[in-house]
């Protein structure tokens, strides 16, 4: 595996050569965050990110993320022109070296929390989720936490009527749609595309969501077969639902050749759509981590791994989930179970 780390480029606050001090860090992870969705990006842009990590001997291989406009999640007139574009920034992405792009098919909203500094005992904080107090927020008029994307009230209306009337398979049309003109183009230039699940992985707002269970995996995977077709393996996304066997999930795509990236985080599932981010050790949370990463090493995953949202600790000012600290742990923990999980299999 490879370890890494997400980098938001010059304006993050964790410096690049404290990431590099991590033991096993391979590189990091990032993506050009000064343009909007749809955009062609320019490859010095890329470069400059590039060059920015490798200078502190950091790798730089993997896009996250090359968003996705929301025209072709809606499946307007338009979406062949931003496909067109997403299409060229693989191409320019795969000529800087690139192997790997991660990307997510929620409509208007990524990760959703209610909550970003639910307290813990010990004083730490962490991102929460509730699906009670998801449904007293007033979605026309939101401010959620942590999220970032800002759309003008008429133009968050407007999309919000889009979905809401939209039935499960036009949004998984639309998305097959997208991958039969992107996947070839990855084909071609070598690049695995890795979808990552919904977080949470059901519907919210009354918008559909369909990359949260296996059956949505596998119905992507069959309209789409080529390996390029990938995963980013989320544990922490899948596994805020208990129907989620993620151990299971994690052999069975590893050994398809389909994990290509996998972020490594737990979580502790407190009730029926309720859940808060753990530290990563399997004893803080919901998910047992060594068997999952027993399970990606035994499907023969040989990707890249990052630690994912991270505990607030030690008093860091930090970028909610993106601090250097408990990242950090998580990092070091997730290196030791692969170690562990690595040489066990060499022996066996
Ligand atoms: C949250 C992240 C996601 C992820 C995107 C990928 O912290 O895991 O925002 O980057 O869903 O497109």
């Amino acid at each position: 595996m490879k370890l890494s780390f997400r980098w938001y480029g010059k304006s993050d606050p964790v410096p690049l050569h404290y990431i590099s001090q991590i033991p096993n860090m391979h590189g990091v992870v990032s993506s050009v965050y000064d343009v909007h969705a749809g955009a062609v990006w320019k490859a010095t842009s890329v470069l400059e990110l590039k060059n920015a990590a490798n200078a502190e001997g950091l790798a730089l291989e993997v896009i996250e993320s090359v968003p996705v406009h929301e025209d072709i999640k809606a499946g307007t007139g338009k979406r062949d022109e931003y496909i067109a574009a997403f299409c060229e920034n693989v191409r320019t992405v795969a000529k800087c070296g690139f192997k790997c792009v991660c990307y997510n098919f929620m409509p208007v909203f990524d990760w959703v929390r209610t909550e970003l500094d639910r307290l813990e005992k010990d004083g730490s904080t962490s991102l929460a989720y509730s699906r009670s107090a998801l449904e007293e927020l007033d979605p026309k008029n939101l401010r959620l936490p942590g999220w970032d994307e800002s759309y003008a009230p008429d133009e968050l209306k407007r999309l919000l009527d889009v979905y809401r009337g939209m039935p499960r398979e036009k949004l998984f049309e639309n998305l097959v749609y997208f991958l039969q003109r992107v996947i070839p183009v990855c084909d071609e230039v070598g690049v695995a595309l890795a979808i990552h699940p919904d977080d949470p992985p059901w519907d919210v707002f009354g918008i559909p969501r369909i990359v949260s269970t296996e059956e949505d995996l596998d119905a992507i995977f069959s309209a789409v077969p080529s390996k390029n077709n990938g995963l980013t393996l989320c544990t922490g996304s899948l596994g805020s639902s208990e129907k989620n066997d993620v151990a299971h999930m994690a052999e069975k795509y590893a050994s398809q050749g389909r994990i290509p990236f996998a972020h490594l985080r737990n979580v502790f599932r407190t009730g029926d759509g309720e859940f808060y981010e753990s530290g990563h050790f399997s004893g803080c949370g919901s998910l047992d981590m060594a068997k999952i990463v027993r399970a990606l090493v035994r499907g023969g995953f040989d990707g890249y791994v990052r630690p994912d949202h991270g505990r607030n600790i030690w008093d860091e000012n930090a970028r909610p989930g993106y601090g250097l600290y408990d990242r950090a742990l998580g990092a070091a923990y997730i290196t030791g179970l692969f170690e562990m999980a690595e040489k066990e299999e060499e022996t066996k």
